[in-house]
Protein backbone atom coordinates (compact mmCIF):
# COMPACT_ATOMS: atom_id res chain seq x y z
CA UNK A 1 0.00 0.00 0.00
CA UNK A 2 1.69 3.21 -1.00
CA UNK A 3 -1.18 5.44 -1.20
CA UNK A 4 -4.44 4.66 0.20
CA UNK A 5 -8.26 6.04 0.43
CA UNK A 6 -10.57 6.11 3.36
CA UNK A 7 -13.89 5.86 2.14
CA UNK A 8 -16.05 7.16 5.43
CA UNK A 9 -12.81 8.74 7.20
CA UNK A 10 -14.93 10.54 9.46
CA UNK A 11 -16.76 7.48 11.32
CA UNK A 12 -16.31 6.07 14.43
CA UNK A 13 -13.46 3.61 12.34
CA UNK A 14 -12.68 6.06 10.09
CA UNK A 15 -11.32 9.24 11.54
CA UNK A 16 -9.03 6.73 13.89
CA UNK A 17 -7.93 4.38 10.91
CA UNK A 18 -6.91 7.33 8.61
CA UNK A 19 -4.94 9.11 11.67
CA UNK A 20 -3.11 5.28 12.13
CA UNK A 21 -2.96 4.88 8.46
CA UNK A 22 -1.02 8.10 8.31
CA UNK A 23 1.21 7.62 11.15
CA UNK A 24 2.36 4.43 9.39
CA UNK A 25 2.34 5.29 5.65
CA UNK A 26 3.09 9.15 6.05
CA UNK A 27 0.58 11.95 6.13
CA UNK A 28 0.30 12.93 2.60
CA UNK A 29 -0.25 9.26 1.25
CA UNK A 30 -3.34 8.96 2.84
CA UNK A 31 -6.35 10.64 1.78
CA UNK A 32 -9.96 11.15 3.71
CA UNK A 33 -12.74 10.68 1.48
CA UNK A 34 -15.88 11.83 3.15
CA UNK A 35 -19.36 13.12 2.50
CA UNK A 36 -20.89 16.69 2.40
CA UNK A 37 -22.15 17.10 5.71
CA UNK A 38 -19.54 15.05 7.27
CA UNK A 39 -16.46 17.03 6.88
CA UNK A 40 -12.84 16.29 8.88
CA UNK A 41 -11.76 18.30 11.48
CA UNK A 42 -9.17 19.42 13.62
CA UNK A 43 -6.26 17.00 13.17
CA UNK A 44 -8.03 14.34 10.81
CA UNK A 45 -8.43 17.91 8.87
CA UNK A 46 -4.59 19.87 9.25
CA UNK A 47 -2.83 16.00 8.99
CA UNK A 48 -3.42 15.52 5.51
CA UNK A 49 -5.01 15.73 2.16
CA UNK A 50 -8.83 14.85 2.03
CA UNK A 51 -11.47 14.71 -1.23
CA UNK A 52 -15.02 14.48 -0.91
CA UNK A 53 -16.14 11.33 -2.24
CA UNK A 54 -19.21 9.64 -1.96
CA UNK A 55 -18.96 6.18 -2.25
CA UNK A 56 -22.65 6.28 -4.47
CA UNK A 57 -20.43 8.53 -6.86
CA UNK A 58 -18.33 5.91 -8.96
CA UNK A 59 -16.76 9.47 -10.88
CA UNK A 60 -15.84 10.54 -7.42
CA UNK A 61 -14.20 7.50 -6.91
CA UNK A 62 -12.75 6.82 -10.02
CA UNK A 63 -11.33 10.68 -10.04
CA UNK A 64 -10.25 10.83 -6.68
CA UNK A 65 -8.03 7.14 -7.32
CA UNK A 66 -6.93 8.60 -10.48
CA UNK A 67 -5.55 12.03 -9.32
CA UNK A 68 -3.40 10.53 -5.75
CA UNK A 69 -2.57 7.32 -7.74
CA UNK A 70 -4.93 5.24 -4.71
CA UNK A 71 -3.39 1.52 -4.86
CA UNK A 72 -5.40 1.05 -1.76
CA UNK A 73 -9.12 1.40 -0.94
CA UNK A 74 -9.99 1.13 2.84
CA UNK A 75 -14.38 1.30 1.84
CA UNK A 76 -16.09 2.05 5.11
CA UNK A 77 -19.30 3.14 4.08
CA UNK A 78 -22.00 1.72 5.83
CA UNK A 79 -25.36 1.97 7.98
CA UNK A 80 -24.91 0.30 11.26
CA UNK A 81 -27.53 -2.25 12.37
CA UNK A 82 -30.31 -0.36 13.91
CA UNK A 83 -30.60 2.39 11.79
CA UNK A 84 -30.30 0.12 8.61
CA UNK A 85 -33.34 -1.61 10.19
CA UNK A 86 -35.37 2.06 9.68
CA UNK A 87 -33.19 2.81 6.62
CA UNK A 88 -33.36 -0.24 4.60
CA UNK A 89 -33.39 0.95 1.04
CA UNK A 90 -30.73 3.63 1.71
CA UNK A 91 -28.75 0.79 3.79
CA UNK A 92 -28.21 -1.15 0.36
CA UNK A 93 -27.40 2.11 -1.45
CA UNK A 94 -24.66 2.88 0.75
CA UNK A 95 -23.61 -0.35 1.37
CA UNK A 96 -23.86 -2.66 -1.96
CA UNK A 97 -24.50 0.15 -4.64
CA UNK A 98 -21.71 1.58 -3.12
CA UNK A 99 -19.40 -1.04 -2.70
CA UNK A 100 -19.98 -2.64 -6.28
CA UNK A 101 -18.79 1.43 -7.42
CA UNK A 102 -15.67 0.60 -5.25
CA UNK A 103 -15.39 -2.79 -6.38
CA UNK A 104 -15.64 -1.40 -10.49
CA UNK A 105 -13.14 1.55 -9.66
CA UNK A 106 -10.33 -0.86 -8.01
CA UNK A 107 -10.95 -3.38 -10.85
CA UNK A 108 -9.91 -0.73 -13.76
CA UNK A 109 -7.59 0.93 -11.59
CA UNK A 110 -5.50 -2.18 -9.83
CA UNK A 111 -6.44 -1.24 -6.12
CA UNK A 112 -6.37 -3.42 -3.27
CA UNK A 113 -9.72 -3.22 -0.94
CA UNK A 114 -10.60 -3.46 2.23
CA UNK A 115 -14.11 -3.67 3.22
CA UNK A 116 -15.51 -4.78 6.71
CA UNK A 117 -17.99 -7.53 7.44
CA UNK A 118 -20.04 -8.04 10.48
CA UNK A 119 -20.75 -10.22 13.33
CA UNK A 120 -24.14 -9.11 11.79
CA UNK A 121 -23.91 -11.03 8.88
CA UNK A 122 -24.47 -14.31 11.24
CA UNK A 123 -28.26 -14.87 12.31
CA UNK A 124 -29.94 -17.28 14.36
CA UNK A 125 -29.90 -20.42 13.00
CA UNK A 126 -25.95 -19.79 12.66
CA UNK A 127 -24.26 -21.97 15.69
CA UNK A 128 -23.39 -19.41 18.52
CA UNK A 129 -20.57 -20.66 20.28
CA UNK A 130 -17.61 -20.39 19.26
CA UNK A 131 -18.91 -19.70 15.88
CA UNK A 132 -16.65 -21.00 12.76
CA UNK A 133 -15.23 -19.61 10.44
CA UNK A 134 -17.55 -20.91 7.77
CA UNK A 135 -20.83 -21.64 8.93
CA UNK A 136 -24.36 -20.68 7.83
CA UNK A 137 -24.79 -17.05 7.64
CA UNK A 138 -28.73 -16.70 6.80
CA UNK A 139 -29.56 -12.82 8.94
CA UNK A 140 -32.51 -11.73 9.31
CA UNK A 141 -31.68 -7.66 9.38
CA UNK A 142 -30.83 -5.55 6.28
CA UNK A 143 -27.52 -4.57 7.76
CA UNK A 144 -26.75 -8.64 8.22
CA UNK A 145 -28.28 -9.27 4.39
CA UNK A 146 -25.60 -6.33 3.09
CA UNK A 147 -22.90 -7.85 5.20
CA UNK A 148 -23.54 -11.13 3.94
CA UNK A 149 -23.51 -9.70 0.28
CA UNK A 150 -20.30 -7.45 0.87
CA UNK A 151 -18.47 -10.81 1.18
CA UNK A 152 -20.06 -12.53 -1.16
CA UNK A 153 -19.55 -9.09 -3.91
CA UNK A 154 -16.12 -8.92 -2.87
CA UNK A 155 -14.42 -12.85 -3.08
CA UNK A 156 -16.67 -12.58 -6.28
CA UNK A 157 -14.21 -9.89 -7.79
CA UNK A 158 -11.12 -11.41 -6.33
CA UNK A 159 -12.14 -14.61 -8.01
CA UNK A 160 -13.60 -13.05 -11.46
CA UNK A 161 -11.40 -10.65 -11.78
CA UNK A 162 -8.41 -10.75 -9.45
CA UNK A 163 -8.96 -7.39 -7.59
CA UNK A 164 -7.56 -8.07 -4.18
CA UNK A 165 -10.04 -7.64 -1.83
CA UNK A 166 -9.72 -8.45 1.93
CA UNK A 167 -11.86 -8.53 5.03
CA UNK A 168 -12.43 -8.91 8.30
CA UNK A 169 -16.09 -9.68 10.43
CA UNK A 170 -15.87 -6.83 13.03
CA UNK A 171 -17.28 -7.03 16.31
CA UNK A 172 -18.45 -4.19 18.10
CA UNK A 173 -16.06 -2.02 18.59
CA UNK A 174 -15.30 0.20 21.47
CA UNK A 175 -13.51 3.75 21.07
CA UNK A 176 -13.25 6.61 22.42
CA UNK A 177 -12.63 9.53 19.86
CA UNK A 178 -15.39 9.17 17.49
CA UNK A 179 -18.80 8.05 18.84
CA UNK A 180 -20.57 5.26 17.11
CA UNK A 181 -24.20 5.85 15.82
CA UNK A 182 -26.92 3.48 15.48
CA UNK A 183 -25.36 0.29 16.16
CA UNK A 184 -26.76 -2.95 18.32
CA UNK A 185 -23.24 -2.96 20.16
CA UNK A 186 -23.39 1.01 21.04
CA UNK A 187 -24.15 0.53 24.21
CA UNK A 188 -20.30 -0.88 25.05
CA UNK A 189 -19.31 2.46 24.57
CA UNK A 190 -22.15 4.23 25.93
CA UNK A 191 -21.88 3.09 28.94
CA UNK A 192 -18.06 4.35 29.48
CA UNK A 193 -19.15 7.96 28.45
CA UNK A 194 -21.98 7.69 31.70
CA UNK A 195 -19.71 6.55 34.42
CA UNK A 196 -17.21 9.38 33.15
CA UNK A 197 -19.91 11.65 33.27
CA UNK A 198 -21.04 10.53 36.95
CA UNK A 199 -24.71 9.52 35.04
CA UNK A 200 -26.78 6.32 35.36
CA UNK A 201 -26.58 3.97 32.40
CA UNK A 202 -29.83 3.25 30.71
CA UNK A 203 -28.63 -0.66 29.39
CA UNK A 204 -30.80 -1.65 26.17
CA UNK A 205 -30.24 -5.00 25.90
CA UNK A 206 -30.67 -7.89 28.56
CA UNK A 207 -28.40 -8.99 31.24
CA UNK A 208 -27.04 -12.43 30.10
CA UNK A 209 -26.77 -10.51 26.10
CA UNK A 210 -23.44 -11.94 24.81
CA UNK A 211 -21.32 -10.34 22.05
CA UNK A 212 -18.19 -10.18 20.25
CA UNK A 213 -16.34 -7.06 21.20
CA UNK A 214 -13.08 -5.70 20.77
CA UNK A 215 -11.30 -2.34 21.65
CA UNK A 216 -10.09 0.49 18.80
CA UNK A 217 -6.33 -0.12 18.78
CA UNK A 218 -6.74 -3.84 18.08
CA UNK A 219 -9.34 -2.90 15.31
CA UNK A 220 -7.31 -0.74 13.63
CA UNK A 221 -4.27 -3.19 13.65
CA UNK A 222 -6.08 -5.77 12.48
CA UNK A 223 -7.53 -4.35 9.27
CA UNK A 224 -3.81 -2.91 8.40
CA UNK A 225 -2.19 -6.51 8.91
CA UNK A 226 -4.77 -7.75 6.67
CA UNK A 227 -4.27 -5.79 4.16
CA UNK A 228 -0.38 -6.37 5.02
CA UNK A 229 0.31 -10.08 4.71
CA UNK A 230 1.58 -11.73 1.77
CA UNK A 231 -1.41 -12.85 -0.20
CA UNK A 232 -0.44 -16.94 -0.30
CA UNK A 233 -0.66 -16.85 3.06
CA UNK A 234 -4.57 -16.39 2.70
CA UNK A 235 -7.21 -19.37 2.09
CA UNK A 236 -9.77 -17.00 3.44
CA UNK A 237 -10.93 -13.82 1.89
CA UNK A 238 -14.09 -11.92 2.64
CA UNK A 239 -14.50 -12.16 5.68
CA UNK A 240 -12.84 -12.96 8.25
CA UNK A 241 -14.10 -14.07 12.03
CA UNK A 242 -11.67 -11.88 14.56
CA UNK A 243 -12.55 -11.14 18.16
CA UNK A 244 -10.99 -9.57 21.29
CA UNK A 245 -13.96 -10.33 23.87
CA UNK A 246 -17.34 -11.26 24.70
CA UNK A 247 -19.00 -9.88 27.26
CA UNK A 248 -22.78 -9.35 28.75
CA UNK A 249 -23.78 -5.75 30.22
CA UNK A 250 -23.44 -7.17 33.49
CA UNK A 251 -19.99 -8.22 33.09
CA UNK A 252 -18.58 -4.38 31.61
CA UNK A 253 -21.01 -2.99 34.36
CA UNK A 254 -19.21 -5.05 36.83
CA UNK A 255 -15.66 -4.60 35.36
CA UNK A 256 -15.81 -0.92 35.66
CA UNK A 257 -17.63 -0.48 38.72
CA UNK A 258 -14.09 -1.58 39.72
CA UNK A 259 -12.82 1.39 38.55
CA UNK A 260 -16.01 3.76 39.18
CA UNK A 261 -17.33 2.29 42.42
CA UNK A 262 -20.56 4.48 43.10
CA UNK A 263 -21.57 3.83 39.42
CA UNK A 264 -24.77 2.66 38.55
CA UNK A 265 -26.76 0.80 35.56
CA UNK A 266 -30.38 -0.24 35.19
CA UNK A 267 -32.10 -1.93 32.04
CA UNK A 268 -34.83 -0.75 29.84
CA UNK A 269 -34.54 -3.18 27.28
CA UNK A 270 -35.03 -2.10 23.95
CA UNK A 271 -36.66 -4.75 21.71
CA UNK A 272 -34.95 -3.76 18.08
CA UNK A 273 -31.57 -3.71 19.73
CA UNK A 274 -32.73 -6.95 21.92
CA UNK A 275 -33.86 -9.01 18.76
CA UNK A 276 -30.75 -8.57 16.76
CA UNK A 277 -28.23 -9.34 19.39
CA UNK A 278 -30.39 -11.95 20.20
CA UNK A 279 -29.26 -13.21 16.45
CA UNK A 280 -25.84 -12.53 16.36
CA UNK A 281 -22.91 -15.09 18.04
CA UNK A 282 -22.00 -15.16 21.64
CA UNK A 283 -18.36 -15.43 20.78
CA UNK A 284 -16.89 -16.09 17.56
CA UNK A 285 -14.34 -18.67 16.58
CA UNK A 286 -11.37 -16.85 14.86
CA UNK A 287 -8.69 -19.67 14.60
CA UNK A 288 -8.25 -18.93 10.98
CA UNK A 289 -7.29 -14.95 11.40
CA UNK A 290 -4.92 -16.60 13.92
CA UNK A 291 -3.49 -19.28 11.72
CA UNK A 292 -3.35 -17.25 8.05
CA UNK A 293 -2.13 -13.51 9.37
CA UNK A 294 -1.12 -14.06 12.91
CA UNK A 295 -4.22 -12.04 14.26
CA UNK A 296 -3.74 -11.90 17.65
CA UNK A 297 -5.18 -8.69 20.10
CA UNK A 298 -3.43 -6.66 22.63
CA UNK A 299 -6.50 -5.99 25.23
CA UNK A 300 -9.19 -7.37 26.83
CA UNK A 301 -11.72 -6.08 28.99
CA UNK A 302 -10.01 -5.03 31.76
CA UNK A 303 -6.78 -3.29 30.12
CA UNK A 304 -9.01 -2.15 27.87
CA UNK A 305 -11.58 -0.45 30.79
CA UNK A 306 -8.71 1.06 32.08
CA UNK A 307 -7.85 2.85 28.84
CA UNK A 308 -11.12 3.72 28.20
CA UNK A 309 -11.78 5.26 31.69
CA UNK A 310 -8.43 7.11 31.56
CA UNK A 311 -8.91 8.72 27.90
CA UNK A 312 -12.73 9.62 28.55
CA UNK A 313 -11.58 11.39 31.86
CA UNK A 314 -9.00 13.47 30.22
CA UNK A 315 -11.68 14.42 27.50
CA UNK A 316 -14.30 15.46 29.71
CA UNK A 317 -11.33 17.09 32.49
CA UNK A 318 -12.81 14.74 35.26
C1 LIG B 1 -23.45 -2.74 15.02
O1 LIG B 1 -23.74 -2.95 16.21
O2 LIG B 1 -24.28 -2.52 14.13
C2 LIG B 1 -21.99 -2.79 14.65
C3 LIG B 1 -21.55 -4.17 14.29
C4 LIG B 1 -21.30 -5.17 15.33
O3 LIG B 1 -21.40 -4.47 13.15
N1 LIG B 1 -21.19 -2.29 15.71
Amino acid sequence: MKNILVIGSTGQIGSELTMELRRRYGNSQVIAGYVTGAEPKGELKESGPSAIVDVTDCDAIESTVNKYHIDAIYNLAALLSVVAESKPALAWKVGIDGLWNVLEVARKCKCAVFTPSSIGSFGTETPHVKTPQDTIQRPHTMYGVTKVTTELLSDYYHMKYGVDTRSVRFPGIISNVTPPGGGTTDYAVDIYYAAVKGETFVCPLREGTLMDMMYMPDALNAAISLMEVDPSHLKHRNSFNITAMSFSPEVIYATIKKYVPDFRMVYEVDSLKQSIADSWPDCLDDTCAREEWGWSPKYDLDTMTVDMLEKLKAKFNK
